[in-house]
């Protein structure tokens, strides 16, 4: 299945039904009196998160979503039907914006969250409505009030417990293939992973979703490489597992620009827990991992873990590094979890 996380749809909602001017007219009753009914109620734009969603793909095909109008009221004091509502499904993680895309309208985290984004209009009042004492006879109606139309932005933003960041070619999507059953593309270019990809991990009996996104390089805010745009997928992760390539020229550099880059986005995603790691120790000398390590400590104020997605070695310690940060304040199993096996 295709990926999209960001989607621009228009949403109408149904205009209300008119109320009905009508009166009794049947032989040898005068004065039958009013019975004009009254309009149905248009019906409303709902958003709902739905179980096995994890695109907005569907929404690239289709843009716009109107609900049905209610109809008018009837004589014979017979109501107009309401008009049917429309439902836009939608992954859970979904963000609704209006159309400028900075005020957030609705945050879809749990799946059978809805909410209703434009509301139908109410059906007017028919004339049987406006009989009173003094008014026995009333000639008005109301019309139906008209449904609300607007623009909207979807912006899915996954839920995982944990994400991985780093530089192109850091090793992330080796990684989360070598702990969950997930097959992210691997290669050794850079930008293999084009779009997120989450995985379940266990580790001592537990679970949690991790996600793999793509790599990050200096200037990604200004929309160098990617973008950074993708990011959007660790905000609401626990904690962010940073890979530091062994074999590049200098792993302080790489983790520094790759802070840096964390920073320039924003959204907390600079005072996340972060567990460093340096990668692809299988493929460096005692030396030249004593030397990468050095440096990375240096620039990352912490011991960094040693790890080998390929033979495996400091895998688990990882994996419990993340699980520590994840367990501060997450109930078990985490929403993620929830979301990812839903009902069970
Ligand atoms: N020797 C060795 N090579 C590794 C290891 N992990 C990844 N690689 C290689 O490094 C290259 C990049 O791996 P990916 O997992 O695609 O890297 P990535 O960080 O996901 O890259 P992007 O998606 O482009 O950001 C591939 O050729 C992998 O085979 C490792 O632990 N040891
Ligand atoms: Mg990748």
């Amino acid at each position: 299945m295709k990926f999209l996380d960001e989607a621009k749809v228009y949403v109408r909602s149904g205009d209300g039904g008119n109320g009905c001017i009508s009166f009794r007219r049947e032989k040898f009753i005068e004065f039958g009196g009013p019975n004009g009914g009254d309009g149905g109620k248009g019906g409303d734009v709902v958003v709902e998160a739905v179980d096995g969603l994890n695109t907005l793909i569907d929404y690239r095909y289709q843009q716009h979503f109107k609900a049905k109008n209610g109809r008018a009221g009837m004589g014979k004091d017979r109501h107009g039907a309401s008009g049917l509502d429309i439902v836009l499904k939608v992954p859970a993680g979904t963000q609704v914006y209006e159309e400028n895309g900075e005020v957030l309208l609705a945050d879809l985290t749990e799946v059978g969250q809805r909410t209703v984004i434009a509301r139908g209009g109410n059906g007017g009042f028919g004339n049987a409505h406006f009989k009173s004492s003094t008014n026995r006879a009333p000639r008005h109606a109301n019309p139906g009030q008209p449904g609300e139309e607007l623009t909207i932005r979807l912006r899915l933003k996954l839920i995982a417990d944990a994400g991985i960041v780093g530089l192109p070619n850091a090793g992330k999507s080796t990684f989360l293939s070598a702990v969950s059953a997930a097959k992210p593309k691997i290669a050794d270019y850079p930008f293999t992973t084009l779009h997120p990809q989450l995985g379940v991990v266990e580790i001592d009996g537990r679970e949690f979703v991790l996600a793999d996104i793509p790599g990050l390089i200096e200037g990604a805010h200004a929309g160098i490489g990617l973008g950074d745009r993708f990011l959007g997928h660790v905000e609401r992760c626990r904690a962010l597992l940073h890979l530091v390539d062994g074999t590049v020229e200098h792993a302080g550099i790489a983790y520094k620009t790759v802070r840096a880059e964390l920073a320039a986005y924003g959204e907390g995603l600079e005072e996340k827990p972060e567990i460093v790691a340096l990668s692809k120790a299988d493929a460096l000398t005692p030396e030249q991992l004593k030397r990468q390590s050095a440096l990375l400590k240096r620039a990352a104020k912490t011991t960094p873990l040693v790890v080998s997605a390929a033979t495996g070695l400091g895998v688990s310690d990882v994996l419990r590094a993340l699980l520590r940060v994840i367990d501060r304040d997450e109930e078990w199993p985490s929403e993620a979890v929830k979301a990812w096996h839903p009902g069970g």
